[in-house]
């Protein structure tokens, strides 16, 4: 079955009105292979502004959601004040929001639920960290994380999981194509045993870590590489490059 190829920037913290204004008018202006879906993670205050200047073939991501509509939860936003900006996506479980800012796994779940059922589609981000890597159970942890994430998902046409290697993120350190492959190929088995072959065989497991304009072609030729989660690349002139990795 023919995945459509699925690349996510994710700007995080970083960018003003001028500089993303800036990337908006190139991304606009620029050749993008038709036969990608992309899409942009945006600071949460500037998802308006993003949604009305990206041209509508693009979509765009907040970056995180809270698991109810509306309440006395200082700071957060909801998956419905997302939609009231026009914007379809959440990038949820990243590993900063895991590690720096100490979401659980339960907590990941309960927020996927809710973005689902609310009609967004969610960006759902694995990856172990280099202990465990060195430690040998990358496969626990993936697993487990994706098992939770699993048990609040009904429609996987919505889903999109992004396999992202805490040791490769913003490190300059990507993951080899073997290696992402490797995982990628698990992660489906896991999803073939445990949801069904349909699901396996349909969903888009992307991968993220200082994925470049110049490492995003190997990665891309890999079998179960249906994408990317570009951080810092995304902010540069570059990301049309790894947008285009296929072409
Ligand atoms: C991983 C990635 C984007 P970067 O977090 O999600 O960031 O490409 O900067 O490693």
């Amino acid at each position: 079955m023919t995945r459509k190829f699925f690349v996510g920037g994710n700007w995080k913290m970083n960018g003003d009105k001028k500089s993303l204004g800036e990337l908006i008018q190139t991304m606009n202006g620029a050749k993008v292979d038709p036969n990608v879906e992309v899409v942009c993670g945006a600071p949460s205050i500037y998802l308006d502004f993003v949604r009305s200047k990206l041209d509508p073939k693009f979509g765009v991501a907040a970056q995180n959601c809270y698991k109810v509509p509306k309440g006395a939860f200082t700071g957060e936003i909801s998956p419905a004040m997302i939609k009231d900006c026009g914007v379809n996506w959440v990038i949820l479980g990243h590993s900063e929001r895991r590690h720096v800012f100490g979401e659980s796994d339960e907590l990941i779940g309960q927020k996927t639920a809710h973005a689902l059922e609310n009609g967004l589609g969610v960006i759902a981000c694995i990856g172990e960290k280099l202990d465990e890597r060195e430690g040998g159970i990358t496969e626990k942890v993936v697993f487990a994380q994706t098992k939770v994430i699993a048990d609040n998902v009904k429609d996987w046409s919505k889903v999109v999981l992004a396999y992202e290697p805490v040791w490769a993120i913003g490190t300059g350190k990507t993951a080899s194509p073997q290696q992402a492959q490797e995982v990628h190929d698990k992660l489906r088995e896991w999803l073939k045993t445990n949801v069904s072959e349909a699901v396996a065989n349909s969903v888009r497991i992307i991968y993220g870590g200082s994925v470049t304009g110049g490492t995003c072609k190997e990665l891309a030729s890999q079998k179960d590489v249906d994408g990317f989660l570009v951080g810092g690349a995304s902010l540069k002139p570059e990301f049309i490059d790894i947008i285009n990795a296929k072409a």
